[in-house]
């Protein structure tokens, strides 16, 4: 089985990618610890070829990075590829996004990752996906990890922290740029037969 090296830190992210990429066929595998990727990118695009490249060198093996976050129209599209970087733990994060948007009547935002898949040569594909939604004004659920407590879909009225991860991954960001990039690459026919 062609083995795929998870270009991320993040155990919330790990543990949907890992979901949705195991029955694609590839041997998914996380990546060594002590190799980080700086993110000098200004775009989720550009972190997310940065990322995959720069595991992919480094292990000579094939490697699927994912650049995410939060855009919110309030704060013009903060904290967007910042998202990580606004807090030092998920409750900072979401402390000082509530603070941002205290007496804020648009409360629209909208989750957007993307992901891609390196060879240990060059990025082979990306794939986006984006998921819309509202900020509350309080915490509410306890499942997912990083915004998902205070990111609300009103046509379900809860939270991403209030659904299972089947359901969450059945209209995320990451589940959408997940699929597609696998339909993708079926249409490429990888992964590739290593036996
Ligand atoms: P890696 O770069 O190691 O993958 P990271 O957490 O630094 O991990 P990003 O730079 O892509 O990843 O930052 C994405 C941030 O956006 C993440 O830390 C969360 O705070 C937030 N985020 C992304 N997807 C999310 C989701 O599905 N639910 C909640 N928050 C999410």
């Amino acid at each position: 089985m062609q083995r795929l090296i998870l270009a991320s830190s993040n155990l919330g992210k790990l543990a949907e990618l890992g979901e949705l990429l195991t029955p694609s066929g590839w041997q998914v595998v996380v990546k060594p610890a002590d190799l980080e990727i700086e993110e000098t990118g200004l775009t989720f695009r550009a972190n997310a070829h940065l990322k995959a490249l720069g595991v992919a060198r480094a292990t000579g093996e094939w490697a699927l990075a994912d650049d995410s976050g939060l855009e919110v129209r309030a704060l013009a599209g903060a904290p967007g590829v910042y998202s990580a970087r606004y807090g030092a733990t998920d409750s900072e994060r979401i402390a000082r996004l509530l603070t941002a948007m205290q007496g804020k009547f648009d409360r629209a935002a909208r989750f957007v990752c993307v992901v891609a898949l390196a060879s240990p040569t060059a990025i082979v594909l990306d794939a986006e996906g984006t998921c819309e939604g509202e900020v509350l004004d309080a915490p509410r659920g306890s499942a997912g990890f990083g915004y998902d407590p205070i990111f609300w879909m009103r046509s379900l009225d809860k939270t991403f922290a209030e659904l299972e991860i089947e359901e969450k991954q059945s209209y995320s960001h990451r589940g959408r740029a997940v699929r597609r990039l696998i339909d993708e690459m079926r249409r490429l026919g990888l992964p590739e037969r290593t036996d």
